[in-house]
């Protein structure tokens, strides 16, 4: 039984098994949650970016999927990379944002991660209306059939928390 909590605060001071990083297909750093994760975490988590890049994601990360690295010097064990879909004009694809907690859930499985914290996955930089996005954020992880015993969700700010807040009883 996977236990929902949420707090109010930065993603990088969690004390967690993992610490989910709302990447971009390059892996190699940006802003918000991820540029705050490697300025806190330091150069190992963009050292084994690197590497990933020249192995298995020599193309990137594709939207919608995840992949994990060290958490270096965050109070975490990994670091679970996903990338968000951006919303446009004309909207976005739920599915493959529901895809990137579905996934960073698999990943966790396989690491035997229990405690896991996610940011609101593309409601920053790509444009992902907050009360949306975390309809689906919650949906996707109560569907999800994992082993992670909490998944806590971090939020940035009052109006983040209270969307999430909404429906979480
Ligand atoms: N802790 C928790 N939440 C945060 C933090 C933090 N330290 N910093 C920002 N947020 P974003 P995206 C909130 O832009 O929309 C990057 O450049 C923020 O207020 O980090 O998926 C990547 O490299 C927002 O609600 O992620 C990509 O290019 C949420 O976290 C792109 O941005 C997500 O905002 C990804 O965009």
């Amino acid at each position: 039984m996977t236990t929902i909590t949420l707090v109010r605060g930065d993603i990088t001071r969690q004390s967690v098994d993992a610490v989910v990083n709302a990447a971009n297909s390059s892996l190699l750093g940006g802003g918000g949650v991820d540029g705050a994760i490697h300025r806190r975490g330091g150069p190992a988590i963009l050292a084994d970016c690197r590497r990933l890049r020249a192995s298995h994601h020599g193309k990137g990360l594709p939207t919608g999927q995840a992949v994990a690295t060290t958490a270096g010097e965050l109070d975490a064990r990994w670091v679970i990379h996903t990338v968000g879909p951006v919303y446009q004009a004309s909207g976005g694809d739920p599915s493959l944002l529901a895809s990137c907690y579905r996934e960073s859930l698999k990943i966790a499985d396989e690491l035997g991660a229990r405690t896991v914290a996610f940011p609101a996955v593309s409601t920053g930089a790509y444009g992902w209306p907050m009360a949306d996005a975390a309809r689906i954020a919650v949906e996707a992880v109560r569907a999800a059939d994992t082993a992670v015993e909490e998944v806590r969700f971090v939020l940035f700010d009052d109006s983040a928390y209270q969307a999430f807040a909404e429906l979480i009883g």
